[in-house]
């Protein structure tokens, strides 16, 4: 272990050679540039060894190829991973550096849209803490989701530049390319098939280590980009001085990489979205075969050696590839090709949305992997030949669209949903012909989320405590967290655990008033909702009973109002209006609420702008109350409801996702709950008219409908909110009506326990202490054991 002087000299040097400055001219990149060389220095020894290990060893690896990874800044992270994390503070105190600074001028990669890509950087981490050999397979975006403004109250998105300063802890390896083809056509030759490819683009990898807690074990997430230059230029037209149309494949190649898709939703009808996903599947699957052949030569032990694991269906053109290579490149036959396909590959379902579902046309399927297509009609076809009419109801293509998921199912020996109830819903509304033809395929494996991270990083004031009432190890063993139990009766403990979260929300009100002009009131219950912006998930109905809120703190000013801060985080799809809407709306009401003399001691409105993983570091720890408040059957799972439980904030929620175990296991009296159930929420969208039934029945909703009709919350445009209003009242299927009434109900509840701060406490310890098992070391474990068949500890 390197002592502060031994790091000192070690920035110092990487600080002269590796950035190439002095120190007494060094800017806050120059040292940030320096510490990621210190870091990715101490990381590259066990990185090293653990290839080589795994090659030597012949040790099975897992390769998770995701369209989306959300890591969070990275250099805090591998230094608390490395058991650096003191030594590099009191490192930079010597030298008279701000370390907070350096840390904070990090960019937050945002090469996600939400909680999938933020699961797979939660997963790579805990393969890593558990030695399980992995790669993470991605996209380098050369920008990430765009970042978020307000104008007017309104999202305006500009370009996420994360590039800009370089990417100094990650390694380029131009050598490790594999080339990508699209497009052309296919030729029948001597009975076999040959696709005589349009478009040749070469994938070229970017390597970023991923250590694991304690420093043992690390894995590689690697993001493909595409390489320019080379055969791309024409340079015959170069040369006829079409300089512009000389560069055009290399414009479309280079398109590749370029941005991420800010869509978390709608099936996307683009052919560059599809390539994107070709792009990152090909260059995959290739490099997972050319690591076996480095050591191996008989692919029929592939599946020994190597887990596909896709997570969710945007890599699902994997098993036509895999199939493809296995027959056209290496001599199968298509029947053993499907076969050794499918003991290698798994696929997680995250979303029964049906506009998530992705479905590629037929036409543009033939247009740019024809040959894949092709497989396709065959797998389609095998299926119904090896099941009969037992398979009459399941169909690869259906109405001219590939359907994604019927291929990913069809091609993967496991499937999994990310929640008990999601699961379960997948079984009988998704997939229940699949599945019947293939029984004990689908399993569930609930989702879950890594400590370190959540908890040692975000949250220091309160690890510390924990560590300090039962002792180290609960980072890498979660589940004893179950000791806090027995001091949830100490008063002693219950205000200390009081102040670690006082503590949390200073930070939060520093930050707020320094990058934001926020004022945060410290001594109001902190009640936040940060997300993905959706429909589904119902900020709308958190919004409107803000408004109910100040509507009756205006009735009774003299009533003793329990006062709150509403905390808003979350970006909208830029094409995805109704929820653009509802950004407005929280930001036109804040202003007005704010504004109020009468309230502002009372109730606020928080909404700071671009919410990423570096803000959720800073929102969680602060919160009292998590909203998870989606329409029952709609979340898969949801993560952050397991981020602020073990946080210590209270939930109140829906009967959805993994809501419904985080109840279970932290008790019924120690959980907010409200709504329908998933099957009332089916029921109820049949009533004809339920809408206006729903707002008829309460007084309280009506208020805050009129309110916002009457431009209360928009003086200068009161039909701002026509189009929203007109939904609730004629639709409403997200059903914010029918569900209004107990969320009030229980907000009350909320508000009188918040009354009495041991009781709280109380009940939030034990939200903590018992939220052990939505660790993602427990999930990896599970995908260990039951998907990717690799033992426990190597
Ligand atoms: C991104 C792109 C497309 Cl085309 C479709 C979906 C997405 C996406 O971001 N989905 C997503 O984040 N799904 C979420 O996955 C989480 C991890 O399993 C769940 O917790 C959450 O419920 C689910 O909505």
């Amino acid at each position: 272990m390197p002592t502060p002087p031994e790091l000192r000299s070690a920035l110092l040097h990487h600080l002269r050679y590796s950035a190439g400055v002095e120190p007494d001219r060094a800017s806050v990149l120059d040292w940030r540039v320096a510490l990621s060389h210190v870091l990715r220095d101490r990381a590259t020894a066990p990185w090293l060894e653990a290839a080589r290990r795994t090659r030597d060893e012949g040790l099975k690896s897992v390769n998770y190829l995701s369209m989306e990874f959300l890591p969070g800044r990275l250099l805090e992270d591998a230094a608390i991973n490395l058991q650096l994390r003191d030594a590099v503070v009191a490192a930079f105190d010597d030298l008279g550096v701000n370390v907070a600074d350096v840390v904070d001028d990090e960019p937050d990669p945002a090469l996600g849209n939400g909680g999938l890509g933020r699961l797979a950087a939660c997963y790579l981490e805990s393969m890593s803490t558990l030695g399980c050999p992995a790669y993470g397979y991605g996209l380098r975006y050369e920008r990430g989701l765009f970042r978020q403004h307000f104008e007017d109250g309104r999202q305006i998105e500009r370009p996420d530049e994360w590039l800009s300063h370089g990417d100094p802890f990650s390694f380029t390896r131009p050598e490790t390319a594999y080339e990508v083809r699209f497009g052309g056509e296919l030729d029948e030759v001597d009975g076999r098939e040959v696709w005589r490819p349009a478009t040749r683009i070469i994938a070229a990898a970017h390597d970023t280590p991923v250590v694991g807690y304690g420093g043992r074990w690390v894995n590689t997430l690697r993001l493909w980009s595409a390489l320019p230059g080379g055969d791309l230029l024409d340079l015959d037209r170069f040369n006829a001085g079409d300089f512009m149309g000389a560069a055009d494949l290399e414009t479309w190649a280079r398109t590749l990489n370029r941005v991420l898709y800010p869509t978390d939703t709608t099936d996307l009808g683009r052919e560059l979205r599809l390539s994107q996903e070709y792009f990152l599947t090909s260059a995959s699957v290739q490099d997972v075969l050319r690591r076996f052949l480095a050591t191996q030569d008989d692919l029929r032990r592939l599946p020994e050696q190597a887990a596909i694991q896709m997570n969710d269906t945007h890599p699902a053109i994997a098993g036509p590839e895999l199939i493809r290579l296995l027959v056209d490149d290496h001599g199968f036959a298509f029947d053993g090709a499907v076969d050794l396909a499918t003991q290698v590959l798994s696929y997680t379902n995250h979303t029964l949305l049906p506009e998530a579902l992705e479905m590629w046309p037929v036409d543009l399927m033939r247009h740019l992997l024809p040959r894949h297509l092709q497989i396709i009609e065959r797998l389609d076809r095998r299926i119904h030949e090896v099941h009969g009419h037992a398979a009459d109801e399941v169909h690869l293509i259906e109405h001219g669209h590939v359907r994604m998921g019927d291929l990913a199912f069809a091609t993967s020996h496991r499937v999994n949903g990310v929640s008990a109830l999601h699961t379960d819903l997948v079984s009988r509304n998704l997939f229940p012909h699949l599945e019947a033809l293939t029984p004990g395929r689908l399993i569930n494996v609930t989702n879950g989320i890594t400590p370190r991270r959540w908890l040692k990083l975000a949250n220091p004031a309160l690890a510390d405590l924990v560590t300090e009432t039962i002792g180290p190890g609960w980072e890498s063993d979660l589940e004893r967290l179950r000791d806090l139990e027995h001091h949830a009766q100490d008063p002693g403990f219950l205000e200390a655990f009081g102040s670690a979260k006082h503590q949390a929300k200073r930070r939060l009100a520093s930050w707020l008033a320094d990058e934001h002009a926020i004022e945060l009131p410290l001594g109001s219950l902190i009640d936040v909702q940060a997300k993905r912006l959706h429909e589904y998930k119902r900020q709308l109905l958190n919004i409107l009973w803000t408004v109910s809120r100040w509507q009756r703190i205006k009735a009774d000013p003299e009533a003793d109002w329990m006062p709150r801060v509403k905390i808003f985080g979350g970006k909208a799809a830029p094409s995805y209006a109704a929820a653009k809407d509802i950004i407005r709306l929280i930001n036109d009401v804040g202003r007005v609420i704010n504004d109020d003399p009468e309230t502002r001691d009372r109730l606020r409105v928080v909404y700071p702008p671009n919410y990423n993983v570096t803000m959720a570091e800073k929102l969680i720890p602060a919160a009292d109350l998590s909203e998870q408040i989606s329409t029952a059957g709609m979340e898969a799972s949801g993560t952050g409801n397991m981020k602020f439980a073990l946080n210590g904030a209270l939930t109140i929620g829906t009967l959805d996702g993994a809501n419904v175990e985080i109840r279970e296991q932290v008790g019924a009296e120690n959980f907010f709950l409200f709504g329908l159930t998933a099957e009332e929420v089916t029921a109820r969208r049949e009533q004809p008219d339920h809408a206006r039934t729903a707002i008829e029945q309460s007084q309280a909703l009506q208020d805050v409908l009129q309110a916002v009709a009457e431009g209360t919350f928009s003086p200068d445009e009161p039909g701002r909110y026509g189009s929203l209003l007109d939904h609730l009242w004629t639709s409403d299927w997200f059903l914010v009506a029918a569900d209004f009434d107990a969320y009030n109900s229980s907000q009350e509840l909320v508000d009188r326990t918040y009354r009495d701060p041991q009781r709280w406490q109380r009940m939030a310890v034990l939200n903590m202490a018992r939220v052990g098992c939505f660790s993602s070391d427990r999930a990896i474990g599970q995908y260990m054991k039951e998907i990717w068949d690799l033992p426990p500890a190597q």
